[in-house]
């Protein structure tokens, strides 16, 4: 594993990039960091300053304080409606471009990845715009939820029901076609990008380990260690939106001179 502090992927790393017919970005909650999202182990603020998110993303914890739950989502999402993409969900918009095929696996909720650009984007823990019902996790339009007074609102489906976010909390399956989609991709690529996450959340962190498993080129974007470190080809030590941009740079420049090369 090559660390480095700066932006600049080795030759090695930047030949097997630009060679690349499909590329693998996972990508957690430091990639929204720079939007002004707090990523998901950070201390929490105000009133949720003594709840630690895993706590409060649970069934059980919906079952025993539905309001309480709800209202952490509620304020989520105002935050997420107020936020926008920054230069790295940009730049990964414009490297699909310049690559064969690029798939972008988030585990983020906040729909930032495709507000930027990106159409090839699995959400593996759902999107905390979108609310389902409880029990028959039918979903539940928006118009439903602002006529409601109840907080959470009533399922109008069932009727012990009730609204609840589209996401996966801890203890649940993901959704199975997704979840599969990005294991296919990990199956399939021949380099994969890991930005922002602690890789410690399953299944999300074993994706890109079967991707090394099967070959790809392995490379890590995360100003701080993670337990994927020591066996990414390379750990660019710094943030998603100044790392992405630069990588962005580097590979159009690689493919220009790939381009402009004499063919024998
Ligand atoms: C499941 C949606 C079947 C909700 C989330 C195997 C081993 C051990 C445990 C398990 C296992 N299999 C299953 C489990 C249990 C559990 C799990 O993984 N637990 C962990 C804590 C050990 N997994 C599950 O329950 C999953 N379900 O597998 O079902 C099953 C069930 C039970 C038992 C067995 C099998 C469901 C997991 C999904 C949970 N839902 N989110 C919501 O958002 O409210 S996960 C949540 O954590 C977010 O999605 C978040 O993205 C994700 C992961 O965290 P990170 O993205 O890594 O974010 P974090 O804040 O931790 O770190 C930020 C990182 O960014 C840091 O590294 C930081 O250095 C870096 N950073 C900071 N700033 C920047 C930056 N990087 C770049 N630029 C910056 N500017």
């Amino acid at each position: 594993m090559k660390e480095t502090n700066g932006n600049l992927l080795s030759s090695q790393l930047l030949a097997q990039l630009t060679e690349a017919r499909h590329v693998l970005v996972l990508t957690g909650a430091g990639m929204s960091a720079e939007s002004g999202i707090p990523t998901f182990r950070d201390a929490q603020s105000g009133i949720w300053g003594k709840f630690r998110p895993e706590d409060l993303a649970t069934p059980e914890a919906f079952e025993a304080n539905p309001s309480r739950v709800w209202e952490w989502y509620q304020e989520r999402r105002s935050k997420v409606l107020t936020v926008r993409p920054h230069a790295g969900h940009r730049a990964l918009a414009a490297i699909a471009s310049l690559v064969p095929e690029l798939t972008i696996v988030t585990q983020n909720v906040d729909g930032l990845h495709q507000l930027a650009g990106s159409d090839n984007v699995a959400e593996l823990h759902g999107n905390i715009m979108r609310s389902k019902c409880s029990i028959s996790h039918r979903p539940i339009s928006a118009e439903w939820l602002s006529d409601s007074s109840h907080s959470p609102p009533r399922s109008p489906y069932v009727s012990k029901g009730l609204a609840r976010p589209d996401v996966v909390w801890f203890g649940e399956v993901l959704p199975q076609n997704v979840l599969q989609a990005a294991m296919d991709s990990a199956l399939r690529c021949d380099f994969c990008i890991s930005v922002g996450t602690t890789s410690l959340v399953q299944p999300a962190a074993s994706l890109p380990l079967m991707a090394l498993e099967h070959g790809a080129s392995l490379l890590e974007i995360n100003p701080r260690e993670t337990p994927l470190s020591p066996h990414a080809g390379q750990c660019l030590r710094g943030t998603a939106a100044e790392v992405l941009p630069a990588l962005l740079a580097q590979l159009r420049a690689s493919k220009k001179d790939l381009d402009q090369r004499p063919r024998l």
